[in-house]
């Protein structure tokens, strides 16, 4: 059937059940899933593709398990970017038309487009559309869009923040933030076209005094002021001169900018040179010694204030720029220096850095064999090694005056607050990296006064964060130390702005809620959203969500509100019944701000039974290995993809494409032939509907084992979400057993080729959907496959799966043997097994194995010798040698399982006798190497445990 009928036919039977309307059920366990909302400037892509495949995944999976579930879905309209895009269509901007037009648009629906509300109205259908043909199972009832435009939804989000407010959550203050100059606002992470993730650094900027001026220069490590020696400049370079305040500060030429932004009084006087300052002296901060300036590479005019405070022990570069002048007289006669004096100064040991010693940089500089300062890679690492280890080992010294004996990390913050309290130091911000914002504008550091923040950085907020991150489900398991670390070092966030589209604040309506502070807890919202959606303005009052999402009282909730009381209480018994979600499915992106703010924000607005139970983060989808982008002509839309391969294939391809945090592969040659594969697929249960033998065969039961044992490994893997591996298991694996059952059996039992066909099509029911309700019924089975269970399987009989092993690796070190001797047509063939003594020698082998599977040659000799025979001992001195040092490497982890259980070799061997004999045609027999005939000695001693030797004539 085509791919494309078969879909619209499935989808059309789900809605007609209402199989994805999800309603409370109170003797059934319920599974909430839902993932990260998609912003509504566009149409979804093969990125939003994978998560929502994740999210579905587990929706249909979760059924499977006998769960009622709930997937809802919403759409994000919130922020600068939908305005930003209709003022650009409404400019006539080219770039932004363009891409409207290449995304199939009119001219009159690009016209339209100039209000940002029509892009709310328009992408969500188009999204709908998509998901629905993608065969997602969503509640579609419970959809909505954020902002204004939404009243209900509008109305929640001022609740939260009414209700954020009361309990100190929010605080209001003077902060750094992103700064777009342009468009003069601040710069949310999603308001970026690069940058995402960069803030704003608190850099030291320390004073030097001059006779007439300061110099001024940027550092991390303030508490390294005790070593300082020298100042560096470019001395190519060009500076500024410029009144701050009443003195008078040389810095960069792009300084005088920020330095306003962050706000200080700032004139510009004029250029200064480089080269000027060279050889000028000025008063260091904290120690009050004049130091010289001196010129150097490294020093970037262009960075931060453009000179640096040299500290030769503990910074490569100052080290290194020293050691380069100090060998070069002919370089300090060129800058005028007195090259007797420049080799008089040394590192000043500051801090005691364990293993890498007092004067760290040195050592470091040295070992590594760094000959210049240009040597910028090997310097890097360097400098960012020593970072590290610096502020985790470091210990100052004694002669750090009020900070010694303390750790790095405590003197840096009490040097800083000395100098700045002295006038000898300011706090100043740059940002961690270039950002630009969607205005194509370079961001820099702004302050900020009367923002308001989510108090983040509050250490009581944290903890119970913390607490509420301990008891979650995370898949993979290992994202867990990044939510560590990002609720440890997590920023108050700036969570209003002045411009775009969204919730105002309720208090203060100048402002709007921005868009990753507004999403926060929307998921409990869903619980109740087709009820609120048709209510009245009025009727959505502060005591009407108090009632529904937390302790209030309904009756004053109903009499304010005219809702019949028990209405509300229903309401409230949904939230209570779905709530906590389960699972939320997200890239790994938002774990630094979007999954951490989310619970945070359920930690001050819920008790700890409402706080989620599970987030699960996957990669950025690459196409054929390359990152998906517009102008490398690789991007899809889900629109496109549907249409071309069909939802099923769609689903397959991005299943395979990865799991867990690894960026995830689009591989187009799968997705070419993955609907031949499902096809076939379908062609297999129509013609084997009902068919198969009656009688029994010995391998029937290995089979069964077979099919237990895939669906064990395959459940176990989807329940950690590895639907990569279960449906590898399902659709790759199994039917090459089957294909070997049918030919060590001639034809399959009817029961377990009915048993097979049930245990696929369940299996791959959640990454294929359509395609498995069609093989469902096509193999005469009644019902929604979506409603049938997940086939969980069993541990298998170990014993059963190595006896059928044993029968598969000897035919194929058969088939090996004769091609080497060039037998086409062989006479006899004589299987012979291993004497009990070298099973005995394994087994043996496997107890002394240590942890990863390794024995010891000696200590295996010395307790296996003496057990055997004295005719065989020089061969088993020889066996035990080539197992230990040759097979055992080649056998992989945990071999030792194997060799563990009773395996009569003979007996299973001889009853496959029929099976060889028919394969090539001759005479087989099975003989125990004991008893081998004499001319069959030789090659019975390469006998070894489950690979018997094999004798050709
Ligand atoms: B640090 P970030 Cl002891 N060009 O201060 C080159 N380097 C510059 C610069 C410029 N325009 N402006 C500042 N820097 C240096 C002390 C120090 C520093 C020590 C150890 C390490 C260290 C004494 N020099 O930095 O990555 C300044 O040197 C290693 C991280 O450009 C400043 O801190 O932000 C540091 O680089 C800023 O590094």
């Amino acid at each position: 059937m085509n791919p494309k009928k078969l879909e619209v036919k499935w989808q059309k039977k789900w809605e007609e059940a209402k199989l994805f309307e999800s309603e409370p059920k109170e003797d059934q366990e319920k599974y909430f899933v839902n993932c990260p909302y998609p912003y509504m400037n566009g149409y979804l892509h093969l990125g939003h593709a994978f998560t929502y495949l994740r999210a579905d995944m587990v929706s249909r999976y979760q059924r499977m398990k006998n769960k009622n579930v709930l997937f809802p879905f919403a759409f994000h309209c919130t922020g600068t970017p939908i305005v930003a895009a209709a003022q650009r269509v409404k400019e006539g901007e080219k770039i932004q038309v363009n891409a409207l037009k290449q995304m199939g648009l009119s001219a009159t629906l690009i016209k339209k487009l100039s209000k940002p509300e029509e892009w709310t109205k328009y992408f969500p259908d188009k999204a709908i559309k998509d998901l629905k043909r993608f065969g997602t199972s969503i509640d579609w009832r419970r959809s909505f869009i954020t902002t204004s435009l939404n009243p209900p939804y509008d109305k929640f989000i001022q609740w939260q923040f009414n209700k954020l407010l009361k309990n100190d959550y929010l605080i209001k203050g003077s902060f750094p933030v992103v700064w777009c100059p342009k468009r003069e606002t601040v710069v949310g992470d999603h308001d970026r076209l690069s940058g995402e993730g960069e803030t704003p650094q608190e850099y030291t900027l320390l004073k030097f005094k001059g006779e007439e001026d300061y110099l001024v220069a940027a550092t991390l490590r303030p508490e390294t002021v005790f070593g300082q020696t020298n100042i560096w400049v470019d001395g190519n370079g060009t500076y500024t001169k410029a009144k701050v305040g009443d003195e008078t500060w040389i810095m960069s030429k792009h300084m005088p900018f920020k330095l306003k932004l962050q706000g200080h009084d700032v004139k510009e006087l004029g250029d200064v040179n480089g080269r000027d300052l060279v050889g000028k002296k000025y008063v260091a901060p904290q120690i009050n010694n004049e130091v010289i300036v001196l010129p150097s590479k490294f020093c970037d005019a262009s960075i931060g204030s453009g000179i640096v405070t040299s500290v030769p022990s503990d910074s490569p570069d100052d080290y290194q720029g020293l050691v380069d002048l100090q060998t070069s007289e002919s370089e300090c006669k060129e800058w005028g220096l007195d090259y007797e004096f420049i080799k008089s100064i040394q590192p000043i040991a500051i801090l005691d850095s364990g293993e890498m010693g007092t004067l760290p940089a040195p050592k470091l500089c040295k070992d590594l064999g760094i000959k210049n300062q240009t040597q910028r890679k090997k310097l890097d690492k360097a400098k960012q090694d020593l970072y590290m280890h610096s502020f985790n080992n470091g210990i100052m010294l004694d002669s750090t005056d009020y900070v010694a004996g303390k750790s790095v990390e405590d003197a840096r913050e009490e040097v800083k607050n000395k100098l700045v309290e002295k006038n000898q130091a300011v706090v100043y911000y740059e940002l961690t990296g270039p950002v630009q914002s969607r205005w194509l504008a370079d961001c820099v550091v702004k302050i900020v006064d009367n923002q308001w923040f989510l108090a983040y950085a509050d250490e009581e907020w944290t903890k119970m964060t913390e607490k509420a991150l301990e008891s979650m489900n995370l898949y993979p398991a290992k994202s867990r130390t990044q939510f560590e670390y990002v609720l440890q070092w997590l920023k108050n966030w700036a969570c209003v702005r002045e411009k775009g589209l969204g919730t105002k604040l309720p208090w203060d309506e100048g402002w709007v809620i921005e868009s990753l502070s507004d999403s926060t807890i929307y998921m409990a919202y869903y619980t109740v959203a087709h009820y609120l959606k048709d209510l009245d303005e009025k009727q959505l009052t502060e005591s009407l969500f108090d009632a529904i999402f937390g302790d209030g009282n309904t009756k004053s909730a109903s009499e304010e509100t005219g809702i019949n009381q028990a209405t509300i209480i229903k309401w409230r018994n949904e939230f209570n019944y779905w709530y906590p979600y389960d699972l939320r499915v997200s890239g790994k992106d938002l774990v630094q701000n979007h999954l951490s703010f989310s619970l945070y924000n359920h930690t001050a607005m819920f008790d700890s039974d409402k706080w989620p139970k599970g987030f699960a983060v996957n990669g950025w989808v690459l196409v054929d290995g390359e990152k998906m982008s517009k102008s490398k002509g690789n991007f899809f839309t889900l629109n496109e993809l549907n249409d071309k391969y069909g939802a099923d294939v769609v689903r397959f391809t991005l299943c395979n494409a990865g799991e867990g945090l690894d960026d995830p592969n689009w591989e187009l040659s799968f997705a070419e032939t993955a609907g031949k594969k499902l096809n076939n697929w379908l062609k297999f249960v129509k013609e084997n509907k009902g068919k198969g033998r009656t009688t029994d065969h010995p391998v029937d039961s290995w089979f069964r084992e077979i099919i237990a044992s895939v669906s064990y490994q395959a459940h176990a893997a989807s329940e950690r979400l590895k639907f990569r591996t279960s449906t590898r298991l399902f659709f790759f694996e199994l039917p090459q057993y089957f294909k070997w059952y049918v030919q060590r059996t001639g034809e399959p039992h009817a029961e377990i080729l009915k048993e097979y066909i049930s245990v696929v099509n369940r299996g791959i029911a959640s990454i294929v959907p359509h395609t498995a309700e069609e093989a469902w019924s096509l193999s005469g089975e009644e019902g929604f496959i979506l409603n049938q269970s997940f086939p969980e399987g069993h541990s298998p009989n170990q014993n059963l799966l190595i006896g059928e092993d044993l029968v598969k690796q000897t035919l194929e070190d058969t088939r090996t043997i004769l091609n080497i001797a060039k037998i086409d047509n062989p006479v006899e063939i004589v299987l012979i097994v291993s004497p009990e003594w070298k099973w005995q020698a394994v087994r043996t082998a496997g107890e002394l194995a240590d942890g990863r599977g390794q024995v010891k040659l000696n200590q295996l000799i010395s307790s296996v010798m003496p057990t055997i025979p004295p005719e065989s001992k020089k061969l088993g001195a020889e066996f035990l040698k080539k197992w230990v040092l040759k097979d055992i490497p080649s056998l992989g982890p945990d071999w030792q399982a194997k060799y563990n259980q009773e395996v009569d070799e003979e007996f299973i061997l001889s009853e496959s006798i029929d099976f060889f004999s028919n394969i090539f045609d001759c005479k087989v027999s099975v003989v125990n190497a004991d008893n081998a005939r004499s001319s069959m000695v030789a090659k019975g001693n390469q006998s070894l445990p489950l690979r018997p030797a094999i004798f050709v004539s």
